[in-house]
Order: C-alpha cells, then sequence, then structure tokens
C-alpha cells in the first residue's frame, strides 16, 4: 500500500467520528502524492506524515460561565496548535453548537496549507468552543468571553500562538477576550487579531476575507480572458465573509443576487443591498427575514436554495459540505463558470469532483479565503512596530498577496501536470513551504 494511503487509514482508524477531519486529510494527502512518492523513502524513514497529520498539541477545557437569570452553564473549549513549522500558530475561534474536536481539527489542519500559501511567517492552528451566540445578552458573551479566555491565555501569545475571529466570533468577542488576555497575563500584545481600531486592530481586517475572495475570483477570471464585471454570482451565508463578498462584487461591476443564514435565503434581482445588509447582520444581529421589508422586490425563502439561481460565479461562504453534488448539478445545468470557496470546505468531496469534471474553475477554501488570514499576519506585523497603516495600504498588499497566492496555486498545478486543477495546486504550494521548513527543523 502507498504510503498515502497508509496514513489515511490510520487516520481514519486513530480519530474516530471526525469525518471532516478525515476529508481535509484525504484531499490534501492525495493531492501531495507526486511529493511524496517522489521521496517516499525519506518521507518514511522521517514519520513526515505522520507529524503532518498529528496536531503538535490539542487543549481541550471547561469553560463555566453565568447567564442573565444567575444559572450556570458549562461548554467546552478548544485549541488546536497543529503545526507551527513556519511560524507561531494561527488561525481563528469558532463559536458554534456544532463545534467539536474533529471539525477543529479539521480547521486546523487546513489553516497549516492556507497560511504557508500567504507567503507569510504563520503557522497552522484553530479554536473555538460548542457555545451558541445566538440570542445571547451581551453581557452573557462577555461571561463566556471571559472565562474561556481565562484558560485560553495559558497557552497562547504574540509570538506563540495568535487566535482571531470565525463563525460566530467577531469584533465584540476578539474585544471581551483581549481584555481579559490583557487583564490576566499583564501584557498589552498582539496575541489576538480582529482588534477594534482603537486597541491595536487593522484596518481592512474586517473586509479582508470577502474583498480577497472577490481578488482571487478576478485574478483567476482574467487569466482566462474573462472580465467579471457584468457577472451575476451567488452567494451564501450572510456573515463576515459574505457580506463583504458581495461588497466587493458590487464594486468590481459584478452582481451578487442572493445570500443565506442558517434559517432561510434571499434572493434580490437587483442585487443584494449591503447597507441593508450590514444593518440587519452587523447592528441588529437579525434573520434574513427582515430583508424584504428594506427589498419589496426581493423573495425569503425558509431552507436552503441559494445554489438553484442561475448565476456564472458561486461563492460559498457559509459553512462547511453546504454545497452538494446536486447543488453542483444544478449550478453545471445553469451554466457557472467558476466557484471559489469564501467558508472552509464548503464543497463536498463529490461536488467539487462533478464541477471540476464538468469544467468549472474551482478555487479551494484554503486558497480563496486566505486573504482573511493574510491580513491577520499584517495586523501581527502593525501591532509588532507599533505603527498602524491606512486603508489603502493594507488592502493593495491583500490585492498583491492574492494575485501572488494564485499565480503560485496556478504554477505549482502546472509543474506537477495538473495544469487548471487548483485543488492540486493549492495543496502542492502550500505543503512545499512547511516541508522544506519541517526538513530544516529535524524531528520535533
Ligand atoms: P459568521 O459567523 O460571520 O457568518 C456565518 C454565516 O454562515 C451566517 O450567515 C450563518 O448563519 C451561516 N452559517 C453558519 N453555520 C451554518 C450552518 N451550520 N448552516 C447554515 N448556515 C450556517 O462567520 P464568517 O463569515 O466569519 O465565516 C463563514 C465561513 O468562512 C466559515 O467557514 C469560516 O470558517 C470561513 N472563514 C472565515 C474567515 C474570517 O475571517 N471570518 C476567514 C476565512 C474563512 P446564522 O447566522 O443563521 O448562523
Ligand atoms: O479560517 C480562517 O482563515 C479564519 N477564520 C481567519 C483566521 C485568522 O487568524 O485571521
Amino acid at each position: 500500500m502507498s504510503y498515502v494511503d497508509e496514513i489515511v487509514g490510520e487516520v481514519v482508524a486513530k480519530n474516530p467520528n471526525e469525518p471532516e477531519f478525515h476529508q481535509a486529510v484525504r484531499e490534501v494527502l492525495d493531492s501531495i502524492r507526486p511529493i511524496v512518492d517522489a521521496n517516499e523513502k525519506s518521507f518514511r524513514r522521517d514519520a513526515l506524515l505522520e507529524r503532518l497529520v498529528n496536531p503538535e498539541r490539542q487543549i481541550k477545557f471547561r469553560v463555566p460561565w453565568i447567564d442573565d437569570n444567575g444559572d450556570v452553564h458549562v461548554n467546552t473549549g478548544y485549541r488546536v496548535q497543529f503545526n507551527s513549522a513556519i511560524g507561531p500558530y494561527k488561525g481563528g475561534l469558532r463559536l458554534h453548537p456544532s463545534v467539536n474536536l474533529g471539525i477543529i481539527k479539521f480547521l486546523g489542519f487546513e489553516q497549516i496549507f492556507k497560511n504557508s500559501l500567504t507567503g507569510l511567517p504563520i503557522g497552522g492552528g484553530k479554536g473555538g468552543s460548542d457555545f451558541d451566540p445566538k440570542g445571547k445578552s451581551d453581557r452573557e458573551i462577555m461571561s463566556f468571553c471571559q472565562s474561556f479566555m481565562t484558560e485560553l491565555c495559558k497557552y497562547i501569545g504574540a509570538d506563540t500562538d495568535v487566535p482571531a475571529g470565525d463563525i460566530g466570533t467577531g469584533a465584540r468577542e476578539i474585544g471581551f477576550m483581549f481584555g481579559q488576555y490583557k487583564r490576566m497575563r499583564n501584557l498589552f500584545e498582539g496575541t489576538l487579531t480582529g482588534k477594534g481600531l482603537s486597541f491595536g486592530g487593522s484596518l481592512a481586517r474586517t473586509e479582508a476575507t470577502g474583498y480577497g475572495l472577490l481578488y482571487i475570483t478576478d485574478a483567476l477570471l482574467r487569466a482566462h480572458d474573462i472580465d467579471i464585471s457584468g457577472k451575476t454570482a451567488v452567494v451564501s451565508g450572510a456573515g463576515n465573509v459574505a457580506i463583504y463578498a458581495i461588497e466587493k462584487a458590487a464594486q468590481l461591476g459584478a452582481k451578487a443576487v442572493t445570500c443565506s443564514d442558517s434559517t432561510g435565503w434571499v434572493y434580490d434581482p437587483d442585487g443584494i443591498d449591503v447597507a441593508a445588509l450590514k444593518e440587519i447582520k452587523e447592528v441588529k444581529r437579525a434573520r434574513l427575514t427582515e430583508y424584504t421589508s428594506y427589498r419589496p422586490n426581493a423573495e425569503y425563502h425558509e431552507g436552503r436554495g441559494v445554489w438553484s439561481v442561475k448565476a456564472d460565479i458561486a461563492l460559498p461562504c457559509a459553512t462547511q459540505n453546504e454545497l452538494d453534488v446536486e447543488d453542483a448539478k444544478a449550478l453545471v445545468a445553469n451554466g457557472v463558470i467558476a466557484v471559489c470557496e469564501g467558508a472552509n470546505m464548503p464543497t463536498t468531496e463529490a461536488a467539487t469532483k462533478y464541477l471540476q469534471d464538468n469544467g468549472v474553475f474551482f478555487v479551494p477554501g484554503k486558497a480563496a479565503n486566505a486573504g482573511g488570514v493574510a491580513t491577520s499576519a499584517l495586523e501581527m506585523s502593525q501591532n509588532s512596530e507599533r505603527m498602524s497603516w491606512t486603508f489603502e495600504e493594507v488592502d493593495s498588499k491583500l490585492k498583491n498577496i492574492m494575485e501572488n497566492l494564485y499565480a503560485n496555486i496556478d504554477d505549482a498545478a502546472k509543474r506537477y501536470g495538473f495544469e487548471g486543477n487548483y485543488v492540486a495546486g493549492a495543496n502542492l504550494a502550500g505543503f512545499e513551504k512547511v516541508l522544506d521548513a519541517m526538513n530544516a527543523q529535524g524531528i520535533v
């Protein structure tokens, strides 16, 4: 049996009930076969793949917090410090009831290669909790965040591990966590990114993931002599990534006609009104049902359905495995040109294959949504030099990073004989740098 297949089998056997982690490992290891096959002897000798798929450290802890009625709740907190070969662990914190160790491991594993692709010195990590922020008061959110950080602060630091936002963790949560970190450690340092602008946050970090997604989509289309302007996009999600993807799409002359949350979705034939969406989601923290009161021409539907709408570009920006093979068939039947993942692993394995087999340009999340973490790394740089850069400076660096990233994954795909396969290109290019660093640092 090949070394790759052996290790995939071992990951499945040793990490039961973690299907998302298996899926992420399977995809990456499958892509890097050419490198593994060419170096099988030394990789086996050094247990290279075993070290790649086993986190350097995983921390699991109790998070007790008190609600507004005085009742005590207990959630589970996680931080998986996956790989520090190229820099301090870096990655977001997800707060969602579906969080478990397998979800955090899949996200942490993806983060290793994503962070490598940014070209910046950041290792891979991820964390979070099964806490559900929905319907909680600001006081309850603060109570949870302080308790979470009281434990997490023992394991992180500006040069060790730098968490940030993800699903359910935005500026409010990062603010509460930063306050508690500073209080516990007596350190005002850039240990979290996505901070408020008044205490070390970076301009353009809020926009970065969505903007970056559109910069790489634009680069991809330009490379194929296609103009993004005038194109229609279907977008899922209505959170941080989706909102700024829709905003940048409009700035580039494209029209995003859908968005969704966990209860339903919106179709707005005139293009999603970003100001209304921001007010509903960022200010009121309300459901998408409210959207039609701002835009009478729009339709609201319960359940899921954005992928049934005809469009040139599809941008899944909600969560993992939200675009399945039936959705892929609908997109292809409607003539979709490109699918670029704003979320982490939103497309199932079968759907990815279907899209690629049908000539759709497919850019995986670890490349397409890397603008968020890249801008987090720019926030770390600004914190280190105790300076802040202008919006234009950060945004132009972000654009540059995404254009280089596209060129690098395209080049890697060609070098290994997989031209046009950006899944292979992203995994190969991301792995090359991590491999070089791991080899140079010996068996650690
Ligand atoms: P937010 O919490 O801001 O928004 C998430 C959106 O997705 C919400 O509209 C939410 O709906 C919807 N959603 C979440 N979980 C589900 C679910 N299980 N079923 C249906 N809808 C769901 O998160 P982000 O926008 O920050 O993150 C979105 C995706 O992008 C995630 O995969 C994240 O890992 C990834 N990502 C985020 C980055 C960032 O910088 N924030 C960077 C790179 C990737 P509802 O509000 O109803 O729950
Ligand atoms: O998935 C991701 O890349 C993020 N949630 C952002 C991580 C970060 O450190 O900014």
